[in-house]
This record gives structure tokens, C-alpha cells and sequence, in this order.
């Protein structure tokens, strides 16, 4: 479902995010949402993220999944430069784990929310599922495809640990 029209846009500071952010790409694939991928840095592109940020309603974007590492500015700029919500995914980074990601990511003003996932792959699908979630209020097919998701999802819980 890549690039058809995209309703979601998933970015990202640098390539060496994207096997982060790819968890989101697959939710979406599972789930039949049109994305787009885009490598954006709030410090090495300054300029493409404005551009980004400027044109995302206008291209009919209606969510923006932003995924960085270590000082991650990347989902707040873009959250300060569109109206489309921003969820937030935290990389995970070598030097402190990606709690300076976090930080960096959560922590926004009044005014310009960021909703920020937790750090690393889970954070990534949860995103998917996210912005997943913004999209099924406004689209019943959509809905009914992440009810079952969700469902198949409960189902696959055992009630009872295995034991050795
Ligand atoms: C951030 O710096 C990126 O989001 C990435 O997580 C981190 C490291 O980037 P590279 O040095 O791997 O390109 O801007």
C-alpha cells in the first residue's frame, strides 16, 4: 500500500532508523492503510522538513509517524509546522538507549502535541496501530479490519503458560 494516494506518512531521521519505523510500515501493510516513506532530519534537512511539513494537509496526509534517535527534534519541528497529528516513535540509541530520544520527543510545549510511542520496535508498531486508530473514525471498512486485528491478535494469548 505504499504511496497510493498516502493517508500516512512515515518519516525518519536517517536510514539507519528505518528497520524502527519498518515496523510501522508493516502494520500498515497489514491493515491495507497507503503510505508513504521519507527520510527527513530536523538537523541534516532542515529544509525538507518544511517543505514537508508545509505541504503534508495539503497532499492529504492525515497522519504523520515520525521516528529519530538521540536529540529525535524531528517530531516536535514537524508537529510545529502542520496541523496532521504526529505520532512520535522514540529510536532506540547505542549511548543511552533511546531515553534521550524519549525525552527529546515527549516532552513538547503547550500548544504543539506530539503523541509519543514507547522506544524502539513496539513503539513503531504501536504507531502503525496509532494512526490506524485516527483513521477508522472516519473509515467503517477500516474499523471492522482493525476490530479483527485486534481480535486475532487476543486470540493468540494462551490462557495458560507452557511449562518445561
Ligand atoms: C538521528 O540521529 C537519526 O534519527 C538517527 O536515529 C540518529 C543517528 O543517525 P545516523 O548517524 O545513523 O545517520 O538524527
Amino acid at each position: 500500500m505504499a504511496e497510493e494516494s498516502p493517508q500516512v506518512g512515515i518519516i525518519m531521521g536517517s536510514q539507519s532508523d528505518w528497520p524502527t519505523l519498518q515496523e510501522a510500515a508493516t502494520i500498515l501493510d497489514e491493515l491495507g492503510i497507503s503510505y508513504e516513506t521519507r527520510i527527513v532530519s530536523a538537523h541534516r534537512t532542515p529544509d525538507r522538513l518544511w517543505d514537508y511539513g508545509k505541504t503534508a494537509a495539503g497532499r492529504g496526509l492525515k497522519v504523520i509517524i515520525a521516528g529519530a534517535g538521540g536529540a529525535a527534534h524531528l517530531p516536535g519541528m514537524m508537529a510545529s509546522k502542520t496541523r496532521v497529528p504526529v505520532v512520535g516513535v522514540p529510536v532506540q540509541t547505542k549511548a543511552l538507549s533511546g531515553v534521550d530520544s524519549l525525552y527529546s520527543i515527549v516532552q513538547m510545549p503547550r500548544g504543539f502535541p506530539v503523541a509519543t510511542m514507547a522506544i524502539g520496535a513496539a513503539g513503531a508498531a504501536n504507531a502503525g496501530l496509532m494512526a490506524a486508530g485516527i483513521l477508522a473514525v472516519s473509515d467503517p471498512a477500516l474499523a471492522e479490519r482493525l476490530d479483527a486485528w485486534r481480535a486475532a491478535l487476543s486470540a493468540s494469548i494462551p490462557e495458560e503458560p507452557l511449562r518445561d
